[in-house]
């Protein structure tokens, strides 16, 4: 079953509901979320501005920062693969950023002559409207779609599916909290068909320096893109956050085997959040919780997918096994 075009006339970006009222949902999760004690905290997706894209796309290409290079390097090798084992004619990508490492499907899909369509998934608006500008001038012959909108929430927006193969890279599946997995894949299952494929960029448990290199980077880019969620917060909410009252603090927690990202009060501080009416005081030393960045194993990630209506067909890994990408069925 293919799906009809989503493309409007004029424009192939459409806006989610939830997109349209986005400043609604940033106020209600901004104030819950600093609500919380003891530890105060922040929606990751917020990072996300133009210029948290930007910083983003400044870390994948750290030497630390491991993550994107090596699962570039796994794609390269088995896009190919993958693609003949799914034999999809429409590529989706949730998450989609620079919409980068899609093109080695695009590739493998138009090679062997099924490329119909294109769609991309993106919280942030300026990227998805560069991305799906490139892609469409790329692949002409595709249609090519963008949804404005939030993984976690609006994949049914892509509609019905069939011959589709979803890509969900970079290893952002590790920035939902583990007890979210099971209700994000029981949704991505609603919109797969049994011969549909999801592919998931899985980053794995590691040693201790690795994982902490990679956040703590020794340019500062890491600590620039935590601090970045304040100024989104002073533009979008109008808050008085000065970033530079912050110190970027990120540490592996081997237990939870999560990276957990925060900002720590270097003063004593009371910030004003006027459109979310309300403030947030904090004692020098007090801290943020900004992300959380889980770390997989291959049995802990098939555990997750216990009883979600997703199984696990392949695990594909880097030599070292930093890194793997997961290929999943309905
Ligand atoms: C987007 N995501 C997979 C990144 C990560 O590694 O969790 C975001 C990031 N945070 C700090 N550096 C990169």
């Amino acid at each position: 079953m293919h799906q009809e075009p989503q493309v409007r006339q004029g424009d192939a970006v459409r806006r989610t509901r939830r997109a349209a009222q986005a400043l609604d949902s940033m106020i209600a999760e901004v104030r819950a979320g600093l609500a919380r004690r003891p530890l105060p905290e922040l929606p990751c997706k917020y990072f996300y501005d133009e210029r948290g894209c930007a910083l983003f796309e400044e870390i994948t290409r750290l030497p630390e920062y491991y993550p994107a290079r090596t699962e570039t390097g796994i794609l390269a090798e088995h896009a190919d693969a993958i693609v003949d084992a799914v034999a999809p004619c429409e590529i989706v990508e949730l998450g989609s950023g620079t919409s980068r490492k899609i093109r080695f499907f695009i590739d493998a899909v138009r090679f062997r002559g099924w490329l119909e369509s294109i769609q991309l998934l993106e919280i942030s608006e300026a990227a998805l409207r560069a991305s799906v500008a490139r892609l469409q001038h790329d692949y002409p012959e595709a249609r090519v779609g963008g949804v404005a909108g939030d993984f976690a929430s609006d994949l049914a927006e892509l509609g019905p599916g069939g011959g589709r193969l979803v890509l969900f890279l970079a290893g952002t599946i590790g920035n939902l909290h583990p007890q979210e997995l099971p209700s994000f894949f029981r949704e991505v299952a609603g919109v797969l068909e049994p011969e549909d494929g999801f592919l998931v960029g899985v980053d794995l448990v590691k040693d201790e320096a690795r994982l902490h290199a990679a956040y703590n980077d020794s340019l500062g880019v890491t600590a620039e893109f935590n601090r970045n969620i304040l100024r989104v917060l002073n533009d979008r909410l109008g808050a008085d956050f000065d970033p530079w009252d912050f110190d970027h603090r990120a540490f592996y927690d081997s237990e939870r085997q999560w990276i957990e990202m925060r900002l720590r009060a270097r003063r004593s501080l009371t910030a004003q959040i006027p459109a979310a009416g309300t403030t947030l005081s904090l004692q020098a030393g007090d801290e943020i919780r900004t992300e959380l960045s889980c770390k997989y194993t291959r049995e802990t990630f098939a555990a997750r997918l216990r009883g979600t209506g997703l199984e696990l067909e392949r695990w594909i890994t880097d030599p070292q096994c930093l890194f793997a990408s997961a290929l999943l069925r309905r």
